[in-house]
């Protein structure tokens, strides 16, 4: 069986898009240990694969208990793929979710959703320019229309890497750094520890710790900036550069849900 998870921010249309893929076949619950609710359901289409419906989330930062369980899902029973739904009215703010869950590793697929709103709005999305710089699948989807969803399932069968993307190259070489020290090969864990999360570091011995502080003190040093603006920043300028290819404001555009 294969496993499909669904993420994205509040409001980006994930229960619309979660109802319309598994119609009535949907199992609800909590997630273990926690009162977050858990839904699951199979295909509408093929039975043989599970929908995994994840709580909304802006970030994978472990501050709120939808956070904690997102984040322990994909690092301790990763499903076979994502499908990350961006409200494509809001990519700026939907993008840093995306750029966090990439660098889990996990294929990814991106559901550029709400698509039939970017007309009213007078924006365009280049998807084949968005696909490029990401490195990943990308459709035009509107629950709302029910278009493009059985596309994206089907793009997301066919997934199975995620690349990763760089940063400035100081901060890379501090990333490499941690992954000498700590083994770490997944670069979530990598950056977590960069930023001093504790999940990260709690099963660090003294000595490992002490070597990373010393990577981030002299990082923080030559960036002119503390640890958690350092990555911050990074994944803003990042967001920024891609969204200035791909949005543009005339009728130039690729949207045709139609
Ligand atoms: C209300 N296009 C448009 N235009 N709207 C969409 C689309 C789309 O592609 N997808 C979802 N929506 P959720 P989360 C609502 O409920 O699935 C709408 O949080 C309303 N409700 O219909 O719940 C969707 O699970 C009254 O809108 O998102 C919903 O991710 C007035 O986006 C909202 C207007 O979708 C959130 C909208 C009583």
């Amino acid at each position: 069986m294969k496993i499909i998870a669904l993420l994205g921010n509040p409001n980006s249309g994930k229960t619309s898009i979660f109802n319309l893929l598994t119609g009535a076949n949907q199992q609800v619950g909590n997630w273990p240990g926690v009162t977050v609710e858990r839904k699951s359901g199979f295909y509408k289409k093929d039975k043989s694969i599970c929908i995994q419906d994840l709580p909304g989330l802006y970030s994978l930062s472990p501050y709120s208990l939808d956070e904690r369980v997102a984040r322990d899902f994909l690092s301790k029973t990763p499903p076979d793929v994502l499908i990350n739904i961006v409200d494509a009215t809001n990519l700026e703010r939907s993008l840093y979710l995306t750029l966090q869950l990439m660098e889990f590793g996990t294929p990814m697929v991106l559901a550029l959703n709400m698509s039939d709103l970017l007309e009213v709005q007078g924006k365009n999305i280049d998807f084949e320019k968005l696909a490029y710089s990401l490195g990943i699948p990308v459709v035009h989807t509107s629950a709302i229309k029910n278009k493009g969803l059985d596309e994206v399932v089907k793009k997301a069968l066919k997934a199975t890497s995620v690349q990763t993307l760089d940063y400035d190259h100081r901060l890379e070489g501090a990333l490499s750094e941690i992954a000498k020290i700590t083994g770490f090969t997944n670069r979530f864990d990598q950056i977590k520890a960069f930023e001093s999360d504790e999940i990260s570091l709690a099963e660090l011995s003294t000595h490992q710790k002490s070597e990373i502080e010393e990577v981030v003190s002299i990082t923080e040093k030559i960036m002119a900036d503390d640890r958690e603006a350092i990555i911050v920043n990074e994944r803003y300028d990042l967001i920024g550069h891609i969204i200035r290819l791909c949005v543009t404001k005339n009728d130039n555009g690729k949207v045709n849900l139609t």
